[in-house]
């Protein structure tokens, strides 16, 4: 038990906190570029709202349940839907949204549900080409120019980790972590379907059914996955057990960034349990029994503290290379895994009253005082317009037409 929670004191130490803004343009001067960036993503300060806004802010709330699932019919727009309350909101958001394509629309629509809305599967229920399909949707954003940082000669890839390392890295240990997660997976399905003409839905790694081994997950298959564990005896590329990935589609791909810093480098992995044995890693955090307990947790914020520290973090830790840092988009597993955390949220609203989607409480982001509010916006860094949390509150509303694949 010590070791295990000094391994986890040292992981703890990779995730530093700085300002993410000046790190960003110590990035920048690294480079020696990128200075037209810089101002573009310069935050505002928190401001002093109190907590006396909850009240007006709950009042508001219940008016805008209301009005919420009437906005699902938007993801499906041009075929006959309809125009809502919240469609002008959302044309506004899809109007700066570069280019989407038309993809074809899902494959995979649940015909006997009652919602219209896609479902996201199992990875391993996929069938291969669908699998494929996915995989070669996700490896196009690498031939497709970045948003953020086109000077830089980047592609659609690099956007996913940077984004994550500088605005979402304020989410995490704060109310944010699940609504941020929520709508930057939401634009990332997005764009593999408008600009890679991806017609899935996002797939997710259900870690519960591979807890025994999670090194034997089939998403770690180099034939039909993301490929495995870093290279056996190689040299360590990045953190204590990185080391290049060697197998699979995204063998050899070079991951730009490592947390913050700009270091080109393989993408990585090291494989490790809580005794630091390597290939092998830890699934009691992640087993349905542990999962339970943290579903049964009814308040909001008791349940995205214990769904971050324990059930997320397992993962990463797990992994190691490029997982285990604020640049862990690089990894492509890293979609699926929360997803999966994006499922189990969703799961545990549904079994709230109102679906849960007015249950939002905590801090407002990392390090702040300040409480939580449902009006508070998500920041994608100029990769997409913001967002309310409430707006992602329900998968079949506001913004967002999804649903999951029932629970085993
Ligand atoms: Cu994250």
């Amino acid at each position: 038990m010590e070791a295990m929670n000094k391994l986890h004191g040292e992981v703890m130490e990779l995730w530093p906190f700085k300002g993410p803004q000046q790190k960003y343009v110590s990035v920048a001067d690294e480079e020696g570029e990128g200075q037209a960036q810089k101002t573009k993503w310069m935050r505002s300060a928190p401001g002093s709202r109190g907590k006396i806004f909850r009240m007006a802010v709950w009042i508001l709330v219940l008016a805008n349940v209301v009005a919420i699932p009437a906005g699902a019919y938007w993801y499906f727009g041009g075929r006959g839907s309809q125009k809502t309350a919240d469609s002008d909101l959302v044309n506004d958001v899809v109007s700066e949204w570069p280019a989407e394509g038309d993809s074809g629309g899902y494959f995979d629509v649940d015909t006997n549900s009652t919602t219209r809305c896609p479902q996201r599967h199992e990875w391993r229920t996929l069938s291969r080409e669908e699998q494929q399909e996915y995989i070669r949707a996700v490896l196009c954003l690498r031939t497709i120019p970045s948003v953020l940082q086109p000077a830089l000669n980047r592609s659609s890839y690099d956007d996913w980790p940077l984004v994550h390392s500088h605005v979402g890295y304020t989410t995490h240990n704060s109310a944010p972590f699940l609504p941020w997660h929520r709508y930057f997976l939401h634009l990332y399905e997005k764009t593999l379907r408008g600009q890679c003409g991806y017609s899935g839905a996002l797939p997710f790694w259900d870690w519960t059914m591979d807890s025994m081994a999670l090194e034997m997950a089939p998403v770690f298959s180099a034939a039909d996955g993301f490929g495995g564990d870093g290279e056996v005896d190689g040299n360590i590329t990045v953190g204590r057990t990185g080391r290049c990935v060697v197998d699979g589609p995204f063998a050899g791909i070079t991951a730009e960034y490592y947390d913050v810093k700009y270091k080109p480098h393989c993408l990585s992995r090291g494989f490790r349990d809580f005794e630091g044995e390597l290939g092998h890693m830890n699934g009691q955090d992640v087993t349905r029994e542990s999962i339970e307990e943290v579903l049964e947790l009814n308040d909001y914020e008791d349940f995205v503290v214990m769904m971050e520290s324990k059930v997320h973090n397992a993962i990463p830790f797990g992994i190691g290379g490029d997982f285990e840092t604020f640049t862990a988009p690089y990894d492509p597993v890293f979609f699926l895994h929360h997803t999966q955390l994006d499922r189990l949220w969703w799961e545990w609203q549904q079994r709230q009253p109102n679906n849960g989607t007015d249950l939002y409480y905590g801090h407002k982001e990392r390090h702040s005082m300040e409480m939580a509010s449902l009006d508070d916006e998500i920041d994608m860094m100029g990769l997409a317009p913001r967002v309310q949390v409430k707006q992602v509150m329900d998968t079949e509303g506001g913004i967002l037409c999804y649903t999951y694949s029932n629970i085993e």
